[in-house]
């Protein structure tokens, strides 16, 4: 009887070991959302919504606006194993659809001092925009409780002197800001949220409706979901949706606070954070969605293409002549900063320099695609249209709001307030970009002794918005 009852032991003990392999999320630690649409009502936005997400693929989680998270943790560790598909380790579930994106930045923790508690570091993944000058490390917004029980546009201010609200809409009619209820942790006045941001690519495309373009690899609630098990997972590096689908995360793409990578051979917490402040017009603020999280199992017979490059969006339309672009090669999801791009357009007159200023002689259509030199089909194409009226310095000051040089006109230097990590750029009369800044903050002094007298086009763009104004030198 004993020995029969060992048996049956054993047997119990072999099926668990083998479900460790399709371990889902264990526990949910930490749930904070930002205000938002879905947050306070059922089945998004209320604490059961955090613990739907455990144990299984298809719960119901959303983080709200900018910078609301949630961290869980999984039963066993999840190993950062060099037999994984792809050096993929586990993989998150959100609800993104093929043209709609809603990318969070992901973290990860190992619990180095062993007490069962995410008092330790967290690392970024640092995924495929992470090094777009668009991206910040340090973006913080704070949210003011509009003080009603019904649906009211939220005040927003962030740190870097930008403020506006999150619309109320007529379908969901609760308030916005978490409730007392709900989440009594949740300063009532305001709170601040932040982290890591990075760039939405929000437009009307050429498919019915808004669109959020599908970022390249490394962040939450962007890959629609493929097919079971889910434990083999899409492969990160390829556009084609394989396997589990979903987003593939892999430890090794974790960041310290200074950008440099970091080699942790497990982790124990995740901490899923939105990353984009931006709004889809009528269907309102982009969040963050996520429905589940699975441990990759190793196969270390599967493999795939593991290199890829990718080019930060263009916007629909840009300014002729010159135009500053931003590609980046990685291997296994890591940068690979000496890797050679071949760079090739459609448009006659077009080239592009070492340091990616791309410069073009004719107005159009432009497709550019960047290959990796030595491997011509690792490739990433964008599009654009190429302006080049050369009517501007007529009358063009369009956008130019908040966007003023000063001194202007100006004779040795200019600054332009209140802005920061933008490209700024110095259009003569005829077009020619004659100085030209990559990440301009600011309060530093524009030096213009180089530049001969006469109207200049200064062109701003600040990644999500773009002025132009214009400026006399004296
Ligand atoms: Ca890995
Ligand atoms: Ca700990
Ligand atoms: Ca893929
Ligand atoms: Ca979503």
């Amino acid at each position: 009887m004993n020995r029969l009852r060992y048996s049956a032991t054993l047997l119990l003990l072999a099926i668990n070991f083998s479900m460790v392999k399709s371990q889902f999320i264990s526990g949910v630690l930490e749930y904070v959302p930002a205000p938002g649409q879905f947050i306070n009502s059922g089945p998004w936005g209320t604490p059961s919504s955090a613990a739907s997400i455990v144990g299984k693929a298809d719960g119901t989680l959303c983080l709200g606006s900018y910078g609301g998270y949630v961290v869980f943790r999984f039963g066993q560790p999840v190993e950062n194993h060099p037999d994984n598909p792809f050096g993929v380790d586990f993989t998150i579930f959100g609800n993104p659809l093929e043209h709609w994106s809603e990318p969070g930045v992901v973290w990860v923790m190992k619990d180095e001092n062993g007490n069962g508690s995410p008092d330790d570091t967290w690392y970024e993944l640092a995924g495929s925009d992470y090094h777009f000058s668009s991206s910040s490390r340090n973006y913080q917004v704070t949210y003011t409780n509009p003080g009603d029980s019904v649906a009211r546009d939220v005040p927003w201010s962030d740190n870097e002197g930008q403020s506006g609200i999150l619309p109320a809409n007529n379908v969901h009619l609760q308030t916005y800001y978490p409730h007392i209820d709900s989440f009594p942790s949740i300063p009532r006045v305001e709170y601040t949220l932040g982290g890591s941001s990075i760039e939405a690519v929000v437009g009307i495309g050429d498919v019915p409706g808004i669109t959020s373009r599908r970022r390249s690899f490394g962040y939450a609630d962007n890959q629609v979901r493929g097919s079971a098990p889910y434990t083999l997972p899409d492969n990160p590096y390829t556009v084609e949706l394989e396997n589990s689908g979903g987003d593939a995360m892999d430890i090794d793409w974790a960041v310290d606070s200074h950008g440099n990578y970091v080699t942790l051979d497990r982790i124990h917490f995740v901490k899923v954070q939105n990353a984009v402040h931006s709004s889809g017009g009528w269907v309102g603020e982009l969040s963050t969605e996520i429905t589940g999280a699975v441990d990759v199992a190793e196969d270390g017979s599967v493999t795939g293409e593991e290199e890829v490059i990718v080019i930060r969006d263009l916007p629909p339309e840009i300014e002729g002549p010159a135009f500053q672009l931003e590609a980046f090669v990685y291997n296994r999801g890591r940068l690979q900063p000496g890797a050679a791009i071949d760079w090739s357009s459609q448009m006659d007159g077009t080239s592009v320099d070492g340091s990616g200023l791309l410069t073009v002689q004719l107005p159009g259509e432009l497709v550019l695609t960047a290959a990796l030199a030595g491997r011509p089909e690792i490739r990433c194409t964008v599009t654009t249209r190429v302006r080049m009226d050369g009517t501007w310095a007529g009358a063009i000051e369009e956008n130019a709001g908040d966007v003023l040089p000063f001194p202007n006109p100006a004779h040795s230097y200019t600054k332009i307030a209140g802005v920061r990590r933008a490209a700024v750029s110095f259009y003569d009369a005829a077009g020619r970009c004659m100085l030209h800044l990559a990440a301009y903050d600011g309060e530093s002094p524009i030096d213009l002794k180089g530049l001969p007298k006469g109207w200049y086009l200064v062109t701003v763009d600040r990644g999500h918005r773009l002025d132009r104004v214009k400026l006399l030198k004296e």
